[in-house]
C-alpha cells in the first residue's frame, strides 16, 4: 500500500511538472526591427520635419528612442513612432545625424536606424519691407507694395543659372527706382541684403543708394579698395568699409545692418567688419538699386534677390539668406 502511495505521489509530481513546463513563457530573445521612413537619407530638411520610423517586433515594440547628433531628444511608448523636429534654430546648411532605437518588453534592442540630413532654413520675412527676387520683373514681393521702375537694366541669368531671374546693370545709366525711403539717422534701424556679381575689373558699384550733391547715401563696394563700402553725406562726407577684397565675376551676398549711425558688414554669411558714420543723411529722393541719383559709383554687373528689413538681422538669419536655394 505504501509503495502504491509513493508511486501515486511521484506520478502526481511528474504530471505536475509536465503541466508547469507547458505554461512557462519562453524567454523573448528576438530583437525589434526599425527603419526611418522619413526624412530621406542624405536629404534636406527645410525648417522642420516629422521623423517617422517603422518599428516591429515578434511580440510587441515597447518604446522607441529618437536621437539627434547622439543626443536623446524623445522617447515614445505608444504609436505613432514619430518625432516632430524643429530645426529653425540650427545653423543653415549644416549636416546632422538622426538615430532611432526600438526596444521590446524583454529589453531587446534592434539594430539602430540611422540617417544623415542637411538643414536648410527659409529666409525670414519678419520685418521685411521690400523684397525684389527679380522673377522676370522688378516687383516687390514682400507684400508691402514698394513698387519699382526699371530704367535700362536688363534681365539676365541668376547665380543658379536660371534665365531672367536677375538684373544686369551696364555701369553707365541703368538703375531701378524704388519708393523705399532710404536714410541713415539715429533711431533708424534696417538691414539690406543683396547678391551681386561684377563684370568689370574696376568693379565700382552702388547696390542701393539715393541723393546727390551734398546729401546722399550709398551701399555697395568702393572702386579703388574693392571692399564693401557704405557712404553717407550730409555736408560732411562719412564712409565705412568692410575687410574683404572682392573678386571680379564672382557671386557674393552682401548684407548691411544699420543701427542708427552704426553699420555692420556681412559677406557670404560671415561678418566682414563694422564702423560708425560721423553724420547721418536723409535725402529727399527714395532708394535706387544700382546707383544714387548721380553717376557716381554707378554699378556694373548683376544684382539679385534684394531684401530690406526694418530691423537688425541675426547671424543665423543672414546665413539662411546666404544658403537660400541650397547655395
Ligand atoms: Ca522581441
Ligand atoms: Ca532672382
Amino acid at each position: 500500500m505504501k509503495n502504491i502511495f509513493t508511486l501515486f505521489l511521484l506520478a502526481s509530481i511528474f504530471i505536475g511538472c509536465e503541466i508547469d513546463n507547458s505554461t512557462q513563457p519562453e524567454k523573448d530573445t528576438t530583437s525589434p526591427n526599425i527603419y526611418i521612413t522619413s526624412p530621406t537619407n542624405n536629404g534636406i530638411v527645410l525648417d522642420s520635419t516629422i521623423i517617422v520610423v517603422d518599428a516591429s517586433d515578434n511580440i510587441a515594440v515597447d518604446k522607441v528612442e529618437f536621437y539627434i547628433d547622439g543626443n536623446l531628444v524623445s522617447t515614445r511608448s505608444t504609436t505613432p513612432w514619430q518625432y516632430n523636429w524643429n530645426v529653425v534654430n540650427l545653423s543653415p546648411n549644416t549636416t546632422h545625424t538622426i538615430l532611432a532605437k526600438a526596444y521590446d518588453a524583454a529589453n531587446n534592442i534592434g539594430n539602430p536606424a540611422t540617417i544623415t540630413i542637411t538643414v536648410h532654413i527659409t529666409p525670414t520675412s519678419d520685418g521685411i519691407v521690400a523684397y525684389f527676387p527679380f522673377n522676370g520683373n522688378a516687383y516687390d514681393e514682400s507684400g508691402n507694395g514698394n513698387n519699382s521702375t526699371v530704367n535700362g537694366a536688363t534681365l539676365t541669368t541668376d547665380r543658379f543659372g536660371n534665365n531672367n531671374k536677375a538684373y544686369f546693370f551696364n555701369r553707365l545709366d541703368n538703375y531701378i527706382q524704388t519708393n523705399y525711403d532710404l536714410k541713415i539717422q539715429n533711431g533708424n534701424t534696417f538691414s539690406f541684403a543683396c547678391w551681386f556679381k561684377t563684370d568689370n575689373t574696376q568693379i565700382s558699384g552702388i547696390y542701393l543708394g539715393c541723393g546727390l550733391g551734398s546729401s546722399h547715401v550709398g551701399f555697395g563696394h568702393y572702386t579703388s579698395t574693392r571692399k564693401l563700402w557704405a557712404n553717407c553725406r550730409n555736408g560732411t562726407i562719412s564712409d565705412v568699409s568692410g575687410n574683404t577684397v572682392l573678386s571680379n565675376n564672382t557671386w557674393y551676398l552682401a548684407v548691411f545692418v544699420i543701427n542708427g549711425l552704426n553699420i555692420q558688414f556681412y559677406l557670404n554669411g560671415t561678418s566682414d567688419g563694422s564702423g560708425s558714420f560721423s553724420v547721418g543723411a536723409d535725402p529727399s529722393s527714395t532708394g535706387r538699386i544700382g546707383s544714387r541719383d548721380d553717376n557716381w559709383n554707378i554699378f556694373g554687373g548683376v544684382l539679385d534677390d534684394i531684401r530690406i528689413y526694418n530691423r537688425i538681422l541675426t547671424l543665423q538669419e543672414i546665413q539662411s539668406l546666404y544658403h537660400e536655394g541650397g547655395w
